[in-house]
């Protein structure tokens, strides 16, 4: 399996539970590394940017609200098959819908606050990563 690098954030309403370090256990103890990580309270300016591709989706406004309506957790996340692995780990979109021992399932309430974001592919991470860390915050090891 090739080793990649996804960006993974701990949303608003995962910081506000206090389960930062209950979802690093998740990552860490499932062979993924955390190569860079920053808490920060996005701008409206910064989530619209972020989320720029569901701009036109009827969700877009919520979503933003959602993002800016408290800290988040921002994580390189690396190891092999991270891509798919973090998606795994965190669940589906809907913790209603995701399976039993996921992020989402055990941790998130609703669609739009289920706790965490994770880039769903190679082009999607890269863009994503370079979004919020330059490259020399980044500690591969
Ligand atoms: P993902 O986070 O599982 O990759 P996406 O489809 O990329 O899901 O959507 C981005 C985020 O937008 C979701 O995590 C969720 O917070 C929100 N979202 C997606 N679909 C809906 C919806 O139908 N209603 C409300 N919020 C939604």
């Amino acid at each position: 399996m090739p080793v990649e690098r996804t960006l993974s954030i701990i949303k608003p309403d995962a910081v506000a539970k206090n389960i930062i370090g209950k979802i690093y256990s998740r990552f860490e103890d499932n062979g993924l590394k955390i190569i860079a990580a920053r808490m920060l309270h996005l701008s409206q300016a910064d989530a619209e940017g972020f989320y720029a591709v569901h701009r036109s989706r009827p969700f877009f406004n919520d979503l933003v609200k959602f993002m800016i309506s408290g800290p988040v957790v921002v994580q390189v996340l690396e190891g092999e098959d991270a891509i798919k692995k973090n998606r795994d780990l965190m669940g589906a979109t809907d913790p209603k819908k995701a399976e039993k021992g996921t992020i989402r399932a055990d941790f998130a309430d609703s669609i739009d606050a289920n706790a965490v974001h994770g880039s769903d592919a190679i082009e999607t991470a890269a863009v994503e990563i370079a979004y919020f860390f330059p490259s020399l915050n980044i500690y591969s090891r």
